[in-house]
């Protein structure tokens, strides 16, 4: 007999559902998955584990030398740092390198969404294909960015311009915004002047927006940039063609076209699905997909189809960031967010699930062929390799034929439904749909429509400051808990939150987005002005590229006067809790280079590359006035957020201010008691 080892095969780890995530449908669903034995992405977190100089951002492997890994020692380096890679490439250089490719990743996912939204916009604007423009007044707000005019001179007098013609020019000069052969962007000018002059003397005004991705990738070669400093100036130039560019359009066109968000009331979490209904969930990123499918789901002829199947209705939900988006426009309900997407599945009574781009796990082909869901993918740039995959691709030339047999086989699939069945019935309200209109709607006022009444609690001291608290979850964490200490610790200190992104359907899904949230969670400050104008503390404002309407909120608040010059001098922070995805990094670095101080928790990979670190951590708040900062533990993260904006306060002066405005509320109490 051999004596070699037999191998037995190790029974795969199984995640401890409290331990997974915080939020309870999801553990409900997660013990339904092991029960049926299938495997989740929180039970690989166990047995996967990362790769220790990956996380530290100092492997490189940009030529076939490579990969060439460079680790910090533990106690890190005494003396000169004279690890180098083959071609002599330091931790600083390569720790750059990785960071602006993810820079580069990002700032293109965001951007190429962008344009597939331009193109969808100006074949609506030439009355091609099945999209009409919706929000004229909207157009003619942002027109004049782009240099188009809406007067004409008829006779020697201006009078309104043909609203046709405004569009297909705005729509031209937008997708000439990719690629223009001369000039800068023409959004960057809607930034506050003193930060556009920022950018213009440091050199770092995007040219367009494909050629910077495309020099960040050339840059990032073996054997071209090698100064760390170099590379992060590439870096905020990409990610500006983001947040100013790419995202910044994609948002504008996506509200003219299909309606500028208003707040409206909505459900959010696993429990708004129906076992009665045909439940279909859309995610992914795309609105453009997902406007059609939610027109045709209320087509009478699709459900009276339904009901011919047996079902009562058609319930559509989403996930991930094309939840945010017909969220935001129709109150369509979030089921969940990214980590959710393969537990929807497990209810059973996913009938179809239509994914676009971004976000999607290949792993949800592997949870579909153990239940009878369809999965569909639609874009042409994103398919899957499972067999069991349906791909329909979708074309804005004939976008209801498409949605309406991606309904279709839906419908038809509701009655191949197992007994398995299990939809956890938690579920929440929430109030979602705020934008920058409808901040200055609320906050100044019906006949103010301005933001001085935000302007004048901040500096009276009720509100004492805003954070923009964004981006993913990541399984690395337990699941929602960053997300939701953070926003519950900025609040009780009276921080107004914005939110976007799976951090918004988050807050949704345990209860925040709601007025009813000011009296349990909020101080004294806040609580007031919430309840005073019925707006919950924390303010949804849509999906991740959509970060752009809090660039654009900060900027009208600088406008409002009374808290300085430029975005750096506001009492704001950003925050992402439990990010994962690459476009998160562009985010990053647009927040910072716009002026604001941003806090990543769990890993960031630069720490392998400490002085590279000290230059994002520290450096970079002396040239733009933000700087990035990386703190895990959910309570300290917020408080670091705090710190900041007290310190802006300060540096304003209305640090007193506040002082009063508490101990008003103080002795308020002490008269009620
Ligand atoms: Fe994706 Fe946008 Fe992150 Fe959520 S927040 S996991 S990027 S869906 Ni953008
Ligand atoms: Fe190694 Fe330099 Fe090649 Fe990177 S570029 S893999 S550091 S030799």
């Amino acid at each position: 007999m051999s004596d070699k080892k037999v191998k037995v095969a190790k029974a795969p780890k199984m995640v401890d559902p409290a331990a997974a995530t915080i939020a309870i449908a999801s553990q409900e669903l997660i013990k339904r998955a092991q029960e049926l034995k299938i495997e989740t992405i929180f039970d690989r977190a166990l047995s996967m584990k990362p790769c220790a100089i990956g996380m530290q951002g100092t492997c490189c492997k940009n030529c076939a030398m490579g990969p060439c890994r460079l680790p910090l020692p533990k106690g890190g380096i005494e003396g000169e740092d004279d690890r180098k890679g083959l071609c002599g490439a330091t931790a600083n250089t390569i720790a750059a390198r990785n960071f602006a490719r993810m820079v580069a990743a990002g700032a293109a996912a965001h951007s190429d969404h962008g344009r597939c939204v331009a193109e969808v916009f100006l074949a609506a604007a030439r009355g091609e294909g099945d999209y009409k423009i919706k929000d004229t007044q909207r157009l003619l707000g942002v027109a004049p960015h782009l240099g188009v005019a809406v007067k004409v001179e008829v006779d020697g007098e201006m009078v309104d311009r043909d609203i046709n013609e405004i569009a297909i020019e705005y729509g031209e000069k937008a997708l000439e915004e990719w690629g223009k052969k001369e000039g800068t962007l023409e959004y960057l000018k809607r930034a506050p002047a003193p930060l556009y002059e920022t950018w213009k003397k440091e050199g770092v005004l995007p040219r367009n927006i494909d050629r910077e991705i495309v020099e960040i990738m050339h840059r990032t070669h073996m054997g071209v940039d090698q100064d760390y400093k170099n590379i992060v100036k590439q870096c905020t130039r990409a990610s500006l063609a983001d947040g100013w560019g790419g995202s910044m359009l994609a948002t504008d066109q996506s509200d003219i076209l299909f309606g500028s968000p208003s707040p409206l009331v909505a459900e959010s979490n696993i429990g708004i699905m129906k076992e009665d209904h045909v439940n279909v969930i859309v995610h992914g990123h795309e609105p453009v997909l997902s406007e059609m499918i939610v027109a045709v789901a209320q087509d009478p002829e699709m459900i009276a189809y339904a009901k011919s199947k047996g079902a009562k209705g058609i319930q559509l939900g989403g996930i991930c960031c094309t939840a945010n988006e017909i969220l935001q426009r129709h109150g369509v309900p979030p089921a969940g967010n990214f980590l959710d997407q393969e537990l929807v599945m497990i209810t059973g009574a996913c009938d179809a699930m239509v994914v676009d781009i971004q976000c999607v796990m290949q792993n949800l082909a592997n949870v579909a062929k153990c239940f009878h869901t369809k999965l569909i993918t639609t874009h042409p740039i994103a398919k899957m390799e499972q067999d069991n995959v349906l791909h329909i691709e979708f074309d804005e030339h004939h976008a209801i034929e498409d949605a309406k047999r991606i309904l279709t086989i839906a419908i038809d699939n509701f009655q191949n439904r197992g007994d398995n069945v299990m939809i956890p019935p938690q579920k929440s309200t929430q109030i979602a749909g705020f934008g920058v209109e409808s901040i200055e709607y609320h906050l100044g006022g019906t006949f103010r429509g301005t933001y001085y009444t935000l302007n004048d609690n901040i500096i009276n001291g009720r509100i004492r400051g805003v954070a923009g608290v964004v981006g993913c979850n990541n399984a690395r964490q337990q699941s929602d808990t960053a997300h939701i200490t953070i926003v519950k610790e900025l609040i009780k200190n009276d921080v107004l939150v914005l939110s976007t992104g799976c951090n918004g359907i988050t807050c949704a899904k345990h209860g925040l987005l709601q007025p009813e949230t000011a009296a349990v969670y909020c101080g004294p400050g806040l609580r007031e002005v919430c309840e005073t104008v019925g707006i919950p503390p924390i303010l949804h404002m849509g999906s991740c590229v959509d970060n752009s309407r809090i660039l654009l909120a900060a900027t009208e608040v600088v406008k409002a006067g009374g808290l300085g010059k430029d975005l750096r001098d506001l009492p704001v922070a950003g925050s992402a809790p439990e990010w994962m995805s690459e476009k998160a990094i562009s985010i990053g670095q647009y927040f910072v280079s716009s002026g604001v101080y941003t806090v990543f928790g769990g890993a960031l990979p630069v720490d392998g590359a400490p002085v590279f670190q000290k230059y994002l951590f520290e450096e970079m708040e002396n040239i733009y006035g933000g700087k990035w900062d990386r703190i895990d533990d959910p309570i300290a993260h917020a408080h670091a957020m705090i710190a900041h904006i007290d310190k802006k306060r300060k540096e304003l002066g209305i640090d007193k201010a506040r002082d009063r405005v508490l101990m008003d509320m103080a002795s308020r109490q002490a008269l009620d008691a």
